[in-house]
This record gives C-alpha cells, sequence and structure tokens, in this order.
C-alpha cells in the first residue's frame, strides 16, 4: 500500500507540473485535476473504528474515510488509497506529501489548524476512559490521575488525549504512548496501565468487541471538552479543500451527510452545529 502511495505521489507531481505548463487555473486546480488523473486521493487514517477500520483483506472503512470517498467521487476523484499512521506523524506526512488528505478523526485544535487547511466539521466526540471494573482509582478527570502519584494512563502517540492528560498536570512518565485500541485494551486488562484513554466511541467499540465484563467506561471524561474531525488538508490546497467543502455542505444539507455518519454512531447535527471557525479558535 505504501509503496503504490509513494509511486501515486511522483507520478501526481508529474501530472501536476504538465497540468500547471498546460494553463490549468492554478495550482490548486492542478491538484484537483492531478487527483482526477490519479484515480484516487491518498488519505492518512488510524484504523481506530468506528473513525476508520481497516479489514483483514484491506477494505478501508469507518466514517471518516467513508464521508472522504463519497465526496471525492463527487469531485471525480474514482476512489481514496489510505495509509495506517499514528495521529503524531499525520500531519507532518500531509506536509511531506505522503499523503493528500487526512481522514482519521483528527480533532480540530487551534495548533492544528495553524499547520493544516481544515474542512468544515465533520465527526465530534467527546472523550472517555477505559479502567478496570469498579475504577478502583476513582478517575473522573485527567485531573485524578495527575493527582495519584502511582497512576499511569495510555494514550495515542500525538494525539489529543496525550495532550489532555500531560496538560491536567501528570508527569510524562505516567502518559504511556500506546500504539492502537487493542493494545491499550489489552494494557489496561493485564494492569499495565490503569486507565486507556480515547474518544468514546472508539472506546466503546473496543469494549464491545472485547466483552470482558471486567472493563468500565469512565464517559464523558469530565473537563475533557468535546472535539470534531474535519477532513485535513496540506496548507496550500485551499482550493482542493473549498471543493470537498461545497460538496460537504451538500451532503450536510440532502440528509446524505447524516446516513453516512450515523449508523457509525456519530452525530450529524453535532458537526452541523459548529465551524472550523468556532473550533480553530477554541482554547
Ligand atoms: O485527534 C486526535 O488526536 C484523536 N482523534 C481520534 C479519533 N482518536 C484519538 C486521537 O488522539
Amino acid at each position: 500500500m505504501k509503496k503504490l502511495a509513494i509511486l501515486a505521489g511522483v507520478a501526481g507531481l508529474a501530472v501536476t507540473t504538465m497540468l500547471l505548463a498546460s494553463g490549468a487555473r492554478s495550482a490548486d486546480d492542478a491538484k484537483l485535476e492531478q487527483l482526477k488523473a490519479q484515480g484516487f486521493a491518498r488519505v492518512a487514517i488510524a484504523n481506530e473504528p468506528p473513525y476508520t477500520a481497516v479489514a483483514a483483506d484491506g477494505k478501508v472503512s469507518g466514517a471518516a474515510p467513508d464521508v472522504a470517498r463519497e465526496i471525492f467521487k463527487r469531485l471525480g476523484v474514482k476512489d481514496i488509497v489510505a495509509s495506517i499512521s499514528e495521529y503524531g506523524a499525520m500531519i507532518p506526512g500531509l506536509q511531506a506529501g505522503r499523503f493528500d488528505v487526512v481522514t482519521a478523526g483528527l480533532f480540530m485544535k487551534p495548533e492544528r489548524c495553524a499547520a493544516v487547511a481544515y474542512s468544515e466539521p465533520v465527526l465530534c466526540d467527546a472523550e472517555a476512559m477505559l479502567v478496570k471494573k469498579g475504577n478502583p482509582k476513582h478517575f473522573k478527570s485527567y485531573e485524578d490521575i495527575a493527582k495519584d502519584t502511582s497512576a499511569t494512563v495510555g494514550a495515542p502517540g500525538g494525539g489529543t488525549e496525550e495532550k489532555l492528560a500531560l496538560n491536567a498536570g501528570v508527569p510524562r512518565d505516567r502518559v504511556i504512548v500506546v500504539p492502537d485500541g487493542q493494545s491499550g485494551l489489552k494494557m489496561v486488562q493485564d494492569g499495565r496501565i490503569d486507565a486507556y484513554s480515547l474518544p468514546v466511541l472508539s472506546i466503546n467499540d473496543l469494549v464491545k468487541k472485547a466483552n470482558d465484563p471486567n472493563l468500565e467506561v469512565i464517559a464523558p471524561v469530565q473537563g475533557a471538552p468535546v472535539y470534531c474531525d474535519g477532513a485535513a488538508f496540506k496548507k496550500g490546497d485551499e482550493a482542493l479543500r473549498d471543493a470537498y467543502d461545497v460538496e460537504l455542505a451538500k451532503m450536510k444539507k440532502s440528509g446524505e451527510f447524516a446516513k453516512i455518519i450515523e449508523p457509525y454512531g456519530f452525530s450529524a447535527a453535532a458537526a452541523m452545529s459548529t465551524t472550523r471557525e468556532k473550533l480553530c479558535s477554541k482554547k
């Protein structure tokens, strides 16, 4: 998958140059024309259901890629090709041209909004913590973990929950970077971490599949905001982002947006109740 994505990137560059020489209206139009010629958009995902998922046969699903696939189809880009990435590597990968867009539930925050060109909001969620049944250390917030000098919390590297725990005062050595949901689940089950934090829908998906009566979900994490993601484009690709937003707005209006995301547990109303501008300005 990776080799194909790299080859596509090189080929894409050649197509862009040719299109610019042929008088495409601007570098941005050339970007969309390049993706059309390429036949697919290279998307970054994390494989964290229900946001993003890769089946054993390689099939990509999840609310974020499903919305992106439909929008790109409407823009004349036939399909998407997904690469799995750690959250903390998504923006550098986008900036380095390894992906054309991040469609992974990458929550909008001011520092990220400064680094990428986000679409309007797509998937909104609160934060949760997975703990042993009975919540033996009585966690309700990241601050509770900070206060208990023996407590550890697992979170995705470069992810929002890692940042929230550190900002709440949990020392670096008690915030454990966990590569994926299954690892986080196992680490809580084995007592290697006291809590594992992901958005509510991701933790609920893990717990449902684990079918383990010795687990408990703390949701929402007290004091943590509700976040929303958007599709994240490279700075400079604003015209492509704007074209994406036009189709996203049509789908929100027609109800097709809700039809895609709500079966995964997301609320279309939540995404439609806010804007990129509001989310990117939130402290
Ligand atoms: O945006 C983030 O950083 C977070 N988003 C999701 C969907 N899962 C964990 C990650 O930390």
